[in-house]
């Protein structure tokens, strides 16, 4: 029990599908109110992302521009220099970002590139930030490796609904996924688990989404929502836009099922207006990537979000503050 109510792994299909279907000013009341009982509801956590790898990436993940698969014209780059990830992260924590997270596009790391995300690792926690990395399917001693360099956080997206996964991934399941994340999980590393929505889905497949991660064995620490950026020359390029207010049930039913963690509006946020922000927000989002790109998209400029958060009243998260009550 924590704050008079029980964090719950046992949600059901029927409780989540009727949260998610109920008028929204009782789904944005319920939400609001689960929220405020955990975190300071004016406080957003800001992260930064960097592309440590990009491009030339064996998977055939619908969405994304960086797979070799779906004819994206985007060129494979090596493993960048430490130094080089350093010098940026330094750049981000004077800006004011409290978490680094650092992707690759791999289906997995090769033990060749231990070392060397290791040293990224050691380097971004001396600066003082929290650490993150998603560079795919990880083995057993590669997360040991992460852990033992000082990994605070691993990004390892389910993406979709069990059902609605081999629409959009053939090269590995859904079951790959969880397998990742119950050993990040049991190696002690905090879990960073989210999804996209927007990708032709229907209404059950987002409930199911979160119902997968609601009813882990732990809740992960991190929920990134993304709303599709659709990429060009990618089969989701042309996709139905998703109507916004289901987004927004989306981050709501996250806050409601997963009270105690940071839920992220992620990728997408160009796409979205200051009012939509503003919703999301009442509904439980409380963390942002921050900084012009994402791994290869945009993302809104700083300054916007500056004047996003001075709008709002809202303020950002200190290092070593993560917003709960
Ligand atoms: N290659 C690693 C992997 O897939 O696990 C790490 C990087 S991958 C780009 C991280 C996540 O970004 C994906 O799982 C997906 O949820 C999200 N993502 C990628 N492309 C996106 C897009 N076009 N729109 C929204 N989210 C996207
Ligand atoms: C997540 O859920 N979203 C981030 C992060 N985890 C790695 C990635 C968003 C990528 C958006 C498309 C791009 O920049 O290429
Ligand atoms: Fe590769 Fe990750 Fe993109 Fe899938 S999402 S194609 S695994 S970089």
């Amino acid at each position: 029990m924590e704050n008079g109510q029980t964090i719950r792994t046992d949600w059901t299909r029927e409780e989540a599908d009727a949260l998610y279907r109920q008028p929204l000013n009782d789904l944005l009341f319920q939400a609001h109110t689960v929220h405020r009982q955990y975190f300071d509801p004016n406080q957003v956590q800001r992260s930064k992302l960097l592309s440590i790898k990009t491009g030339g990436c064996a998977e055939d993940c619908a969405y994304c521009s960086q797979s070799a698969r779906n004819g994206a014209k985007l060129s494979a780059s090596k493993l960048i220099e430490v130094e080089r990830v350093l010098a940026e992260a330094r750049k981000a924590k004077e800006a004011g970002a409290t978490r680094y997270c650092m992707g690759a596009a791999w289906r997995s790391p090769k033990d060749r590139d231990m070392v060397a995300l290791e040293a990224m690792v050691e380097g971004v926690k001396e600066l003082g930030m929290e650490t993150c990395m998603t560079l795919g399917m990880l083995e057993d001693d590669q997360v040991l490796r992460l852990k033992t360099a000082g990994l605070d956080y691993y990004n390892h997206n389910i993406d979709t609904s069990e059902r609605y996964y081999s629409e959009i991934i053939t090269t590995r399941t859904f079951a790959d996924r969880i397998d990742t994340l119950e050993r990040v999980r049991n190696a002690g590393i905090k879990v960073c688990a989210g999804g996209i929505v927007g990708m032709g889905e229907q209404q059950m497949d987002r409930v199911d989404m979160l119902l997968t991660l609601a009813t882990l064995s732990s809740h992960p620490e991190s929920v990134p929502v993304n709303m599709l950026i659709p990429m060009a020359d990618t089969p989701l390029a042309k996709v139905e836009p998703l109507d916004p207010i289901e987004f927004v049930r989306t981050i709501a039913l996250a806050r409601i099922l997963m009270p105690k963690t940071h839920v992220r509006l992620s990728a997408g946020r160009t796409g979205m207006s200051d009012e939509m922000q503003a919703m999301c927000f009442f509904a439980g989002a409380n963390s942002i990537f921050v900084g012009d790109t994402l791994l290869t998209a945009d993302n809104p400029e700083e300054d916007q979000d500056a004047a996003l958060f001075k709008r709002l009243g809202i303020t950002a998260m200190a290092v070593g503050c993560d917003g709960s009550r």
